[in-house]
């Protein structure tokens, strides 16, 4: 991958998660539901959506994310609404940057919509992407490379 930094990923079922770390780390995207935290090429951590939907687990999250040097919150354009509370962000202690996916079949409306539920979570700075159609991301890894 461009990046050395480690990047969790967090999001609902679905969210597109796992796609997107197949495709930041060139490999072939294929589906399959994630059961469990994962951790990709010893630099992406990628965790189940229900680890944000169930709040039991959410405890979960916290704790993995201290593994991490970044945090991605993962919004799914075509989304009605978002899991994220409001100031989400706020109980991480690291870098939470917003990650907007499939891109690719959403309308403008509902990429802004996506926005402001990254922005009211606390992301920094919101990316919009698609794992599908490979854009987004030149954006994306030079902000990664920018940060110290
Ligand atoms: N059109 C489009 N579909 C996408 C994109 N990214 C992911 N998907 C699809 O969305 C579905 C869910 O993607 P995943 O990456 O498995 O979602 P996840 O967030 O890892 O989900 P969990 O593992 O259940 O938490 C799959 O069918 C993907 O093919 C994208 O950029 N564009
Ligand atoms: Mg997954």
């Amino acid at each position: 991958m461009k990046t050395s930094k480690r990047i969790i990923l967090i999001g609902r079922t679905r969210a597109g998660k796992t796609t997107l770390c197949q495709y930041m780390n060139n490999e072939d995207l294929v589906y399959h539901k994630t059961q469990t935290v994962q951790v990709v090429n010893g630099c992406m951590i990628d965790t189940p959506g229900e680890y944000l939907e169930r709040n039991h687990y959410r405890g979960a999250l916290m704790v993995t994310s201290t593994d991490a040097d970044i945090i991605f919150f993962v919004q799914d354009a075509t989304e009605d609404g978002t899991m994220f509370p409001p100031a989400y962000a706020g109980s991480f202690a690291k870098p939470v940057i917003g990650i907007i996916t499939k891109s690719d079949i959403a309308s403008l409306k509902q990429l802004e919509e996506a926005k402001k539920h990254l922005e009211m979570a606390g992301a920094r700075i919101v990316f919009v992407t698609s794992s599908m159609a490979g854009t987004g991301f030149e954006e994306m890894f030079y902000y990664l490379d920018q940060m110290s």
